[in-house]
């Protein structure tokens, strides 16, 4: 079993992602954290509350970040446009959720949890990366704890997202990112380019809905504003950003990798860019040297992705 600490933003593709992580059979969702992001952290963490009591997720869910990790960089635009003014495509949802937040904000709460197991825990990111960056500064010694760290995020040999140079999750805290992928514990990155090549048409989730009943009906019904949003991007359908990285982490024989130090620009015209020097290259002295290698996603199965995602959120099965 796979022990695992979501750290999200919900977000539409996080909603997804969610999803997956509590019905995939090898995986144990130990705790939910929660970052700003898509939407602002009042709402992203309403959002996780009200997606787990619909789910009926037990997982404590506690509250993260609402700045960045250095707090002097200017404050950004939520991307309402893509997750609506809820983050979860403007479908109904109660301001006050009943089920209780843990007391413990996230960084510490993924601190304690990496402690009471240690080497067990898998952090699965696919927000900022400030909750990770904030647990590190706290205590530099707790990456050791972790078993491995999945990130959605970056931009290796594409474009970004939100710039040509950066991806959103990155971009959205650059320094943050920059720590994390350079602390000694084993990270994996899945970025745009394979995230965009992973869509899901709207025909496919609609399927899902009819064969998974109520909870992936609403999966579906917060989707459509996602659906579309993507349609002037990839036609029908909808980019499953997130849910590539948690179909990672238990099927990575359906990614190619590539191992290298990883930096993050932070500041300038290409502020968020992500940039791996692989390890098979030669340069003169540089900024990635003395830091851990990690992996980068440079080539994903599509199809066999989309099929991991059907099997454990409509049939509760692995691939
Ligand atoms: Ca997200």
């Amino acid at each position: 079993m796979h022990k695992v600490i979501f750290d999200t933003d919900p977000g539409v593709d996080d909603a997804m992602a969610l999803l997956f992580l509590h019905r995939h059979p090898d995986i144990e969702l130990m705790g939910i954290t929660t970052v700003f992001g898509n939407a602002p952290i009042e709402i992203t963490t309403r959002n996780a509350l009200f997606l787990s009591e619909q789910w009926g997720i037990a997982a404590p869910v506690a509250r993260g970040a609402d700045q960045t990790f250095d707090p002097g960089r200017p404050e950004g635009h939520w991307p309402t446009f893509i997750h609506g003014e809820n983050g979860l495509g403007d479908i109904p949802i109660p301001d006050v959720i009943g089920r209780e937040i843990d007391p413990r904000p996230a960084h510490k709460f993924i601190i304690e949890m990496a402690k009471a197991y240690p080497g067990e825990i898998t952090l699965v990111a696919v927000g900022r990366m400030t909750n990770l960056a904030a647990a590190l500064r706290e205590e530099p010694d707790f990456a050791a704890l972790i078993k491995d760290v999945v990130v959605m995020g970056g931009a290796f040999d594409i474009n970004g997202n939100i710039s040509p140079a950066a991806e959103a999750n990155i971009h959205g805290d650059p320094e943050a990112a920059d720590l994390v992928f350079t602390a000694p514990w084993r990270v994996a990155v899945i970025g745009l380019d394979v995230t965009t090549k992973t869509v899901m048409t709207s025909g496919f989730m609609a399927e899902m809905a009819s064969a998974g009943g109520a909870p992936v009906q609403l999966l579906a019904d917060l989707s459509q504003f996602y659906i579309d949003f993507y349609k002037h991007r990839v036609g029908d359908g909808m980019v499953v950003h997130d849910s590539c990285a948690c179909v990672y982490l238990v099927n990575p024989e359906l990614f190619e990798t590539r191992s290298g130090p990883i930096r993050v620009i932070c500041g300038g015209l290409a502020d968020g860019q992500t940039i791996q020097k692989p390890d098979a290259t030669r340069f003169g002295p540089s900024a990635w040297d003395g830091h851990p290698s990690q992996l980068v996603c440079t080539g994903i199965q599509p199809e066999q992705v989309l099929a991991a995602i059907r099997a454990a959120i409509v049939e509760g099965q692995r691939l």
